[in-house]
């Protein structure tokens, strides 16, 4: 399959590569239509088309070789569309997810907190043309759009003519508890085996460690807590979520894909050993998203962690 091992979007000086004048016959045929529908939590829902997409800054992902998928970020095309947010909650961005529905009902999730320039910072690609050499190789639009999950180790979360892309918030339904910590996480949702697990049966899993600025966390693995040990529920793991929220009703959704091995490959932690000492003063165990720039999706006092199957 084809490595997209990490790429920063590199701005591209796309005018300078658009001088040759496509004919007109090559636009793309109706059954494949440059263009999406954009729903959910946005102020500007509707059709995004082609032009649209094209007066958003270029982005570009290499594709192997001296080629790369030129595009506008995922995030610009929600950030432009005006994502909606509950400003009397904290960080409501982070308990929002992205589901991209493909014109042959493929479904794909991102959250809003790996996309985020300010969190996970992998925003993703709507891509329209393919370069070589940094020189287009088709005229826009002509082969279709794809979305890319920017940073995925392998192209699953690809989504080849995307007919929708739906802001959502999650389907988390863990209340505030109001003034306890956490001694165990509940996990529940779309797993076969749903459990509890208390600081013992933590420790009890293979012990990962992840260094984060200046703090050393100790932890179970996210992926393997959910795919190893519970066991995803039967369907596309790519199409779905978990959320974890905190005693305080903090809340922070991560993909699926943004965990799996095979796409995203992040080191998501449920830590309760920070620097030698045990997370106990703030619950028992907090959620460590170490390749975010901000630790806002650092759940502490970790109470559940909800699994669901997107919902368009
Ligand atoms: N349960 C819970 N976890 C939370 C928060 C919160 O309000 N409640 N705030 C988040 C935010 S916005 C940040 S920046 C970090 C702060 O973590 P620190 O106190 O370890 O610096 O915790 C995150 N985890
Ligand atoms: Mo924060």
């Amino acid at each position: 399959m084809l490595s997209l091992r990490f790429h920063a979007l590199v701005p591209l000086a796309l005018s300078a590569c658009l001088a040759p004048a496509w004919s007109a016959g090559a636009s793309p045929t109706p059954d494949r239509p440059a263009q999406f529908i954009l729903g959910g939590d946005l102020d500007q829902s509707g059709p995004v088309t082609l032009s649209q997409l094209r007066s958003l800054p270029a982005a570009r992902q290499p594709a192997g070789g001296a080629r790369a998928q030129v595009g506008a970020s995922l995030w610009s095309v929600l950030d432009r569309a005006g994502i909606r947010v509950d400003a009397s909650r904290r960080n409501d961005l982070l308990n929002r997810y992205v589901l991209v529905t493909g014109a042959d009902g493929r479904k794909v999730v991102f959250s809003l907190g790996e996309l985020s320039p300010h969190f996970g910072n992998r925003q993703g690609l709507v891509a329209y043309a393919e370069s070589v050499d940094g020189v287009l190789a088709q005229p826009p639009g002509a082969a279709g759009l794809q979305v890319l999950a920017t940073g995925d180790v392998q192209a699953g979360r690809r989504v080849a003519w995307p007919a929708r892309i739906d802001v959502r918030t999650s389907a988390s339904t863990v209340p505030e508890q109001g003034d306890v910590v956490s001694n165990a996480v509940r996990v529940s949702g779309a797993v076969r085996r749903p459990g509890t697990f208390d600081l013992a049966a933590l420790k009890a899993l293979p012990a990962v460690t992840r260094t984060v600025g200046a703090d050393i966390y100790v932890g179970a693995s996210l992926w393997h807590l959910l795919d190893t040990t519970l066991g995803l529920a039967a369907g596309q793991p790519l199409g779905m979520y978990v959320v974890a929220s905190g005693s305080d009703g903090q809340k922070a959704v991560v993909s699926i894909g943004e965990i799996d091995p095979a796409a995203g490959n992040q080191p998501v932690l449920v830590a309760y050993q920070v620097n030698g000492v045990p997370i106990d003063v703030d619950g028992f165990a907090r959620l460590v998203v170490p390749n975010d720039s901000r630790k806002s999706r650092h759940v502490s006092s970790l109470m559940a962690l909800e699994v669901f199957v997107a919902r368009p």
